[in-house]
Protein backbone atom coordinates (compact mmCIF):
# COMPACT_ATOMS: atom_id res chain seq x y z
CA UNK A 1 0.00 0.00 0.00
CA UNK A 2 1.59 2.89 -1.01
CA UNK A 3 1.87 5.92 1.79
CA UNK A 4 2.06 9.44 1.23
CA UNK A 5 2.72 12.27 3.54
CA UNK A 6 1.22 15.52 4.02
CA UNK A 7 0.99 18.42 6.28
CA UNK A 8 0.41 17.85 10.03
CA UNK A 9 -1.28 21.01 10.84
CA UNK A 10 -1.96 22.73 7.37
CA UNK A 11 -2.31 26.28 7.26
CA UNK A 12 -5.44 26.24 5.20
CA UNK A 13 -7.13 25.14 7.76
CA UNK A 14 -8.47 21.97 6.16
CA UNK A 15 -9.62 23.99 2.77
CA UNK A 16 -7.79 21.14 0.74
CA UNK A 17 -5.77 23.66 -0.64
CA UNK A 18 -2.36 22.01 0.07
CA UNK A 19 -1.02 19.99 -2.55
CA UNK A 20 -1.44 16.68 -0.70
CA UNK A 21 -5.43 17.29 -2.15
CA UNK A 22 -4.10 16.38 -5.65
CA UNK A 23 -2.45 13.13 -5.03
CA UNK A 24 -5.13 12.45 -2.37
CA UNK A 25 -8.05 13.04 -5.33
CA UNK A 26 -5.77 10.94 -7.86
CA UNK A 27 -5.51 7.70 -5.33
CA UNK A 28 -9.38 8.14 -5.21
CA UNK A 29 -9.72 8.17 -8.06
CA UNK A 30 -7.88 5.28 -9.72
CA UNK A 31 -9.69 3.21 -6.19
CA UNK A 32 -6.12 3.14 -4.70
CA UNK A 33 -6.12 2.45 -1.20
CA UNK A 34 -2.90 4.56 0.59
CA UNK A 35 -1.53 5.69 4.07
CA UNK A 36 -0.72 9.18 4.55
CA UNK A 37 2.12 9.52 7.36
CA UNK A 38 1.33 13.44 8.73
CA UNK A 39 4.79 15.32 8.98
CA UNK A 40 5.42 19.02 11.29
CA UNK A 41 7.05 21.89 9.49
CA UNK A 42 10.49 20.83 11.53
CA UNK A 43 10.23 17.17 10.34
CA UNK A 44 10.50 18.28 6.70
CA UNK A 45 13.16 19.73 6.88
CA UNK A 46 15.52 17.05 9.04
CA UNK A 47 17.68 14.92 6.55
CA UNK A 48 15.62 11.70 6.72
CA UNK A 49 12.70 13.70 5.18
CA UNK A 50 14.67 15.26 2.47
CA UNK A 51 15.69 11.88 1.83
CA UNK A 52 12.18 11.26 0.03
CA UNK A 53 11.81 15.30 -1.22
CA UNK A 54 15.41 17.54 -1.12
CA UNK A 55 13.42 20.39 -1.29
CA UNK A 56 11.93 19.28 2.53
CA UNK A 57 8.18 19.35 1.09
CA UNK A 58 4.94 17.55 1.38
CA UNK A 59 3.64 15.87 -0.27
CA UNK A 60 5.59 12.73 -0.92
CA UNK A 61 4.97 9.37 -2.80
CA UNK A 62 6.29 5.89 -1.28
CA UNK A 63 5.13 2.54 -2.74
CA UNK A 64 7.56 -0.62 -2.18
CA UNK A 65 11.13 0.53 -3.59
CA UNK A 66 10.15 3.65 -5.18
CA UNK A 67 9.93 6.56 -3.92
CA UNK A 68 8.54 10.28 -5.13
CA UNK A 69 7.83 14.07 -5.03
CA UNK A 70 6.55 16.55 -7.22
CA UNK A 71 2.22 16.14 -6.87
CA UNK A 72 2.49 16.60 -10.26
CA UNK A 73 4.73 13.77 -11.30
CA UNK A 74 2.93 11.66 -8.57
CA UNK A 75 -0.20 11.97 -9.92
CA UNK A 76 1.00 11.37 -13.42
CA UNK A 77 2.81 8.36 -12.05
CA UNK A 78 -0.92 7.02 -10.83
CA UNK A 79 -2.53 8.06 -14.20
CA UNK A 80 0.06 5.49 -15.72
CA UNK A 81 -0.26 2.75 -13.35
CA UNK A 82 -3.96 2.55 -13.44
CA UNK A 83 -7.00 3.15 -15.79
CA UNK A 84 -9.24 5.86 -15.42
CA UNK A 85 -7.13 9.39 -14.88
CA UNK A 86 -5.46 9.52 -19.09
CA UNK A 87 -7.09 8.41 -22.23
CA UNK A 88 -6.16 5.28 -24.08
CA UNK A 89 -6.19 6.40 -27.46
CA UNK A 90 -2.84 8.16 -28.08
CA UNK A 91 -3.23 11.28 -28.96
CA UNK A 92 -5.87 11.77 -26.49
CA UNK A 93 -3.41 10.51 -23.53
CA UNK A 94 -0.53 13.37 -25.07
CA UNK A 95 -3.11 15.85 -25.17
CA UNK A 96 -4.60 15.16 -21.56
CA UNK A 97 -1.14 15.14 -20.24
CA UNK A 98 -0.58 18.47 -22.10
CA UNK A 99 -3.30 20.02 -19.79
CA UNK A 100 -1.27 18.09 -16.87
CA UNK A 101 1.90 20.86 -17.89
CA UNK A 102 -0.43 23.34 -18.81
CA UNK A 103 -2.55 23.42 -15.14
CA UNK A 104 1.24 23.31 -13.42
CA UNK A 105 3.32 25.81 -15.44
CA UNK A 106 1.16 27.87 -17.62
CA UNK A 107 -2.13 28.33 -15.10
CA UNK A 108 -0.36 27.68 -11.37
CA UNK A 109 2.91 30.07 -11.20
CA UNK A 110 1.04 33.74 -11.27
CA UNK A 111 -1.47 31.97 -9.31
CA UNK A 112 0.95 31.14 -6.34
CA UNK A 113 2.45 34.16 -6.96
CA UNK A 114 0.02 36.11 -6.24
CA UNK A 115 -1.00 34.29 -3.53
CA UNK A 116 2.36 34.67 -2.23
CA UNK A 117 2.05 38.42 -2.37
CA UNK A 118 -1.35 38.30 -0.50
CA UNK A 119 -0.15 36.53 2.28
CA UNK A 120 3.64 37.28 3.14
CA UNK A 121 4.30 40.81 1.23
CA UNK A 122 1.61 43.52 2.51
CA UNK A 123 4.09 44.80 4.41
CA UNK A 124 6.39 45.56 1.67
CA UNK A 125 6.38 49.48 0.39
CA UNK A 126 6.01 48.19 -3.22
CA UNK A 127 2.87 45.72 -2.26
CA UNK A 128 0.18 47.95 -3.92
CA UNK A 129 2.11 48.76 -7.25
CA UNK A 130 3.03 45.30 -7.43
CA UNK A 131 -0.94 44.07 -7.20
CA UNK A 132 -2.47 45.25 -9.80
CA UNK A 133 0.12 43.69 -12.14
CA UNK A 134 -0.18 40.41 -10.72
CA UNK A 135 -3.97 40.16 -10.95
CA UNK A 136 -3.86 41.21 -14.35
CA UNK A 137 -0.99 38.12 -14.92
CA UNK A 138 -3.97 35.63 -12.74
CA UNK A 139 -7.06 37.08 -15.15
CA UNK A 140 -5.29 37.25 -18.49
CA UNK A 141 -4.78 33.33 -17.58
CA UNK A 142 -8.41 32.76 -16.57
CA UNK A 143 -9.38 34.45 -19.62
CA UNK A 144 -7.75 32.08 -22.05
CA UNK A 145 -8.84 28.99 -20.26
CA UNK A 146 -11.99 30.11 -19.61
CA UNK A 147 -11.72 30.96 -23.61
CA UNK A 148 -11.06 27.48 -23.77
CA UNK A 149 -13.18 25.43 -21.84
CA UNK A 150 -16.45 27.25 -23.28
CA UNK A 151 -19.67 25.09 -22.37
CA UNK A 152 -17.23 21.77 -22.63
CA UNK A 153 -17.46 20.29 -18.82
CA UNK A 154 -13.72 19.31 -19.22
CA UNK A 155 -10.77 20.65 -20.95
CA UNK A 156 -10.60 17.80 -23.46
CA UNK A 157 -13.60 15.44 -23.96
CA UNK A 158 -13.86 12.94 -20.99
CA UNK A 159 -12.61 14.04 -17.41
CA UNK A 160 -8.59 13.31 -16.89
CA UNK A 161 -5.86 14.17 -14.72
CA UNK A 162 -5.48 17.20 -16.60
CA UNK A 163 -8.40 18.22 -15.29
CA UNK A 164 -7.58 17.00 -11.87
CA UNK A 165 -5.01 19.02 -11.72
CA UNK A 166 -6.42 22.18 -13.25
CA UNK A 167 -9.09 21.82 -10.76
CA UNK A 168 -6.90 21.70 -7.60
CA UNK A 169 -4.88 24.88 -8.90
CA UNK A 170 -8.19 27.16 -9.60
CA UNK A 171 -9.49 26.06 -6.28
CA UNK A 172 -6.22 28.21 -4.99
CA UNK A 173 -8.26 31.33 -5.68
CA UNK A 174 -11.19 30.47 -4.09
CA UNK A 175 -12.39 34.11 -1.84
CA UNK A 176 -10.14 36.19 -3.72
CA UNK A 177 -12.97 37.21 -5.37
CA UNK A 178 -11.89 36.75 -9.35
CA UNK A 179 -13.60 33.18 -9.94
CA UNK A 180 -17.05 34.81 -10.14
CA UNK A 181 -15.95 36.86 -13.04
CA UNK A 182 -16.04 33.75 -14.92
CA UNK A 183 -19.05 31.72 -14.65
CA UNK A 184 -17.79 28.32 -16.70
CA UNK A 185 -14.94 27.92 -14.40
CA UNK A 186 -16.72 28.02 -11.56
CA UNK A 187 -18.75 25.62 -12.52
CA UNK A 188 -16.07 23.56 -13.91
CA UNK A 189 -14.43 23.83 -10.35
CA UNK A 190 -17.99 22.66 -8.79
CA UNK A 191 -18.23 19.53 -11.49
CA UNK A 192 -14.59 18.69 -9.94
CA UNK A 193 -15.63 19.24 -6.56
CA UNK A 194 -18.83 17.20 -6.92
CA UNK A 195 -16.64 13.93 -8.23
CA UNK A 196 -16.89 11.33 -5.76
CA UNK A 197 -13.85 10.70 -5.24
CA UNK A 198 -13.11 14.23 -4.91
CA UNK A 199 -15.38 14.24 -1.65
CA UNK A 200 -13.77 11.44 -0.34
CA UNK A 201 -10.50 12.79 -0.38
CA UNK A 202 -11.70 16.15 0.83
CA UNK A 203 -12.91 14.86 3.62
CA UNK A 204 -10.11 12.74 4.65
CA UNK A 205 -7.84 15.61 4.44
CA UNK A 206 -10.33 17.72 6.26
CA UNK A 207 -10.49 14.99 9.27
CA UNK A 208 -6.32 15.71 9.77
CA UNK A 209 -7.63 19.36 10.87
CA UNK A 210 -10.67 18.36 12.73
CA UNK A 211 -8.49 16.10 14.90
CA UNK A 212 -5.54 18.13 15.13
CA UNK A 213 -7.95 21.02 16.55
CA UNK A 214 -9.56 18.60 18.72
CA UNK A 215 -6.54 17.63 20.31
CA UNK A 216 -4.94 21.29 21.13
N1 LIG B 1 6.08 21.67 -6.74
C1 LIG B 1 5.81 20.97 -5.51
C2 LIG B 1 4.68 19.96 -5.72
O1 LIG B 1 3.85 20.19 -6.61
O2 LIG B 1 4.66 18.92 -5.03
C3 LIG B 1 5.45 22.00 -4.46
C4 LIG B 1 5.16 21.36 -3.11
C5 LIG B 1 4.78 22.41 -2.08
O3 LIG B 1 4.72 23.62 -2.36
N2 LIG B 1 4.51 21.94 -0.87
C6 LIG B 1 4.15 22.85 0.19
C7 LIG B 1 5.10 22.67 1.36
O4 LIG B 1 5.48 21.59 1.69
C8 LIG B 1 2.74 22.53 0.67
S1 LIG B 1 1.53 22.77 -0.61
N3 LIG B 1 5.46 23.79 2.00
C9 LIG B 1 6.30 23.77 3.15
C10 LIG B 1 7.67 24.27 2.86
O5 LIG B 1 8.01 24.54 1.70
O6 LIG B 1 8.42 24.41 3.84
C11 LIG B 1 1.53 24.59 -0.75
C12 LIG B 1 0.43 25.21 0.05
C13 LIG B 1 0.61 25.46 1.38
C14 LIG B 1 -0.40 26.07 2.10
C15 LIG B 1 -1.56 26.44 1.47
N4 LIG B 1 -2.58 27.09 2.22
O7 LIG B 1 -2.46 27.28 3.43
O8 LIG B 1 -3.60 27.51 1.62
C16 LIG B 1 -1.73 26.19 0.13
C17 LIG B 1 -0.71 25.56 -0.58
Amino acid sequence: MPTITAFERSPDRGRGLARDMRVRWALEEVGQPYDVRLVSFSEMKQPTYRALNPFGQIPTYRDGDLTLFESGAIVFHLAEQHAGLLPEDPNARARAITWMFAALNTMEPPIVEWGAAMLFERDKRWHQERLPVLDARVRDRLDELSGHLGDADWLDGAFSAGDLLMVTVLRRLGGWGVLEDYPNLGGYIARGEARPAYQRAFADQLAVFTDASAAG
